[in-house]
Formats: structure tokens, sequence, C-alpha cells
């Protein structure tokens, strides 16, 4: 038997409204106990997705409150569910749902009501996921990766493939048991149909660095020789003076990082110490500080002057990062710009000069035109876990397949990927990894 469960949806605090939600079969019963409104006899003749203004009645007082009822399946658990906004407040909120669990619901737990909704068959597991991204989404990127998974992009993706697995199993089964008549065929065309899974997955597989960029931002550093501008150019980024900047060398000692969004997308900017030898103790481990962040970082930005010819040790910096992404940028444009500065951006820091252009460099470098990002793209590292496992069945199943391998042991693989594959969808998820996904939500949700 069903438990109907209360919980309250908003976060707890001072607020114009809250809302208390119930889910379950008692729910219309229990909510025609606590709530009246003039417009019915009883809330149990409530019509469906119609709001009603009304009295709630509380262990020592009464809100006046609005009360809408979903009828199951038509409602976001599937179950019947009523919804209360009642005025905001810690106080006034928690008698409410007190005031619903007094009278026989009980309290909801993490994610129960979306976990409600999945069991019900209502939404998928990656469904489910998409909502808690776009929940806890910073930026409008993200957002919009959480819509589509929210939307069912991604199930979509990996049930079309899953399909096109079980249609090869049930085939190479059905060779297992009419060899003569059918094995020749079915192995003849095994490997070009393997291919074809093992190109979906890796297409859906290699959005996860776009992926990553997206909820975390892109991670850039601006190194150069000291007194270059570094610092005046993050200050101008931000618009505000949030580094110290001298004309003493050598003024950053330590790595600083600040964020900005630009085209929905984050990025990370990690002013750095400038770049010189040094027996300075503070400053040489600011130097190492900075060769360490443009190591790890996605993209470096040299900083040089556009005034004057490159130096050696400007040439030397610029050979260790030979195999990363590299913006050469030119500041301090408004002295002169010399020629040899068509190989980069040109700016001028003090001015506020080609700063939209260095971000647009940017941002083009990892969401180009030919990223579509209305496709599926991973940013749920529980995605792309599954993906990889399922990633290496695949390609172990075509090693099979050239390698005249038995269809057995291809069964064993291509059942090995499935597997991994339903986990994103749900299909075929464990208790346990269920159980982890919905504790990870609020209450309420
Ligand atoms: N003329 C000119 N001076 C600049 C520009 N950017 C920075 N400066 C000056 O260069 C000096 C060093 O700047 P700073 O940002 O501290 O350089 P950092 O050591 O590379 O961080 C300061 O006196 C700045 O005012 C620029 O675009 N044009
Ligand atoms: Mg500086």
């Amino acid at each position: 038997m069903y438990k109907t469960f209360a919980a309250i949806a908003t976060p707890l605090g001072a607020g114009a409204i809250s809302i208390v939600r119930l889910s379950g079969p008692n729910a219309l019963c229990i909510a025609s106990k606590v709530f009246t409104s003039s417009k019915l006899n009883t809330f149990s003749n409530a019509i469906p997705n119609v709001m009603y203004l009304g009295t709630i009645f509380c262990d020592g007082f009464n809100d006046k409150c609005l009360a809408v009822y979903f009828k199951g399946p038509h409602s976001f658990t599937g179950d019947d569910v009523v919804e209360f906004q009642c005025h905001g407040g810690v106080r006034l909120t928690s008698e409410v749902l007190k005031t619903l669990l007094s009278n026989g619901a009980s309290i909801a737990s993490r994610g129960e009501f979306t976990r409600t909704a999945f069991l019900n068959g209502k939404l998928s597991l990656s469904e489910a996921e998409g909502i808690v991204e776009m929940i806890n989404s910073e930026n409008i990127a993200s957002l919009n990766a959480g819509y589509r998974m929210m939307s069912g992009h991604l199930n979509k993706s990996i049930t079309e493939i899953n399909k096109i697995i079980l249609d090869i199993t049930a085939s190479l089964e059905a060779s297992l048991d009419y060899p003569e008549e059918m094995e020749d065929e079915v192995r003849e065309n095994l490997e070009s149909s393997l291919k074809s899974i093992d190109s979906a997955v890796s297409k859906i597989l290699s959005t996860a660095q776009l992926g990553r960029i997206i909820n975390n931002g892109i991670n850039v550093a601006i190194i150069g020789e000291p007194n270059i501008g570094k610092s005046s150019l993050l200050n101008a980024i931000l618009g505000k003076d949030r580094a110290i900047v001298t004309d003493i060398a050598g003024t950053t000692r330590d790595t600083l990082e600040e964020r900005v969004e630009y085209n929905g997308v984050f990025i990370n900017f990690i002013d750095t110490a400038g770049i010189r030898s040094t027996i300075d103790t503070i400053e040489k481990i600011g130097v190492d500080k900075a060769f360490e962040s443009a190591k790890s970082c996605d993209i470096v930005v040299m900083m040089m002057n556009a005034s004057t010819p490159v130096s050696s040790i400007e040439k030397d910096i610029l050979s260790k990062f030979d195999n990363k992404l590299i913006i050469k940028l030119y500041n301090k444009s408004d002295i002169a710009v010399l020629d040899h500065c068509v190989d980069g951006i040109t700016i001028s820091a003090r001015d506020k000069t080609g700063i939209e252009s260095l971000l647009a460099k940017i941002s083009s470098m990892f969401i180009s035109g030919d990223v579509d990002l209305s496709g599926d793209i991973l940013t749920n590292f529980r995605h792309i876990d599954s993906l990889i496992r399922a990633n290496t069945s695949i390609k172990s199943a075509i090693i099979g397949a050239n390698n005249c391998v038995p269809s057995e042991c291809i069964l064993i693989d291509l059942r090995d990927c499935y597997l991994a594959l339903g986990e994103i969808t749900g299909a075929t998820a464990s208790e346990d990894i269920i159980d982890k996904i919905f504790s990870k939500f609020c209450l309420g949700k």
C-alpha cells in the first residue's frame, strides 16, 4: 500500500509564500480535513488543476491560502497530489506541515516526490537528474544542459542505442539456435552494427569535456613577465579593482582567481605572479605557482607588450607551453602596436579596449559554431562513468567480432554495454543506485 507523504517544497525562511505539498492515495482526503473554500462543500469535490482560495486550519491558528489538486496519474508524482500555497515564514510553514502530518501524512524523505514519479514511470533517472542540475545551476549554459536532460534528450538517445543493442542481441541469439541458416549472415553484418553503436556511444562521451566546462567554467591562466599588465587586465575584465596594480615589478606574488560569465559560460581567470628569476623566496613560490596554474588550466593567456619586440624570456616561456591552447595577448596598445602583434589579440588594459575580443576568443575555443549546444552534453559524472563502461564493452565486442570469437562471448559484452547504458535512464539501475541519486535531492523535491 502506498503511503501519503508531505513536505515543505520551498526554502524555509521568511518569504511571501511557501508551498507545502502532499502526495499519495490519501492526499485529497487529508486536504479536505484541514482546508475549506467557500467555492466547495468539501475539498474532496475539488476540480483537478483548479486553484482554490480558502482557509487552512492548523493547531492554534488559521491561514488564508491557495490549494490545488492534481489528480493522479496527471500529477508530478503520478499519484494524487495537493499543493498548498500558504504564507511564508519558518513557524507558519512548519505548523502547516505538522497539521498535515497529524492528519495522517508521513514526512517525505529527500527526493521522495521525484522518486515516486520515477517509480510511477513519469520520468527516467536522467530526467530526474536534469531537475537537480537545473536547481543547482549557477550559469545559463548549465541551466540549458539541465533543461535538455530534464526534457528527456539524453534519455531518448540512450534508449535508442539500447534498442539497437537488443535487436543485435536477438539476431545473435537466433543464429545460435539456427546456426546453419543464420550464423554466417548475422556474423557478416555484426561488425558494422557494433561499430554504429560504438560511434553513437563515443559521440555522446566526447561531450564530457564540454560538460565539465559548462559546469565549472573555462580555466584561463594569465601569465607573462612582471609589469606587463596582468593584474590590470583582471581588474578590467571584472570592472573593479580586485588585484593590486603598481609599477613595481613583483607586486603580484600569489595566484588570484576570479570568475566572469560570458555567453552563459563561466570563465575562471587566474592572475599570476610575473615570471622572472628572483631571489625573493615568496616571489619565487609565486612564480612556481604561475607555472603550475598555466600547466593545469584549459587556456594560457600569454601577455606581452604591444609596443616592444618579444623578449628572449617571453620566447622561452612560450616554448614551455607548446602543447597547450595558448592566446598571445599584446597589452599597452595605447602606447604603440608593432607588426608582430598580428599573431595575437591586441588590448589596452588601461583603456579597457580589446577585452571583448579576448573573451570572445576564449569562448570560441570551446563553444565554437560546430559544437551542438542543443544536443546531448554530458554534465553528470555518473552518466560519464556509465558511458565509459559501455564504451569498453562495445569495443571488446568489436574486437571479438573481428577475431571470430564465439557469439556467446560477444553476447556477454553486448549485455554489459546494455546494462551500463540502462543505468543512465534507470531501466537497469539497481536499488542502491536509485537510493543514492534521490538522497542527493532536496527535501520536498
Ligand atoms: N600604458 C599602459 N600601461 C598599463 C597598461 N596596463 C597596465 N599598465 C601599467 O603597467 C604597470 C603594471 O601593471 P600591473 O597590472 O600591475 O602588471 P602585472 O605586474 O603584469 O600584474 C602599472 O603601472 C599599470 O598602470 C596598459 O594597457 N597601458
Ligand atoms: Mg600583477
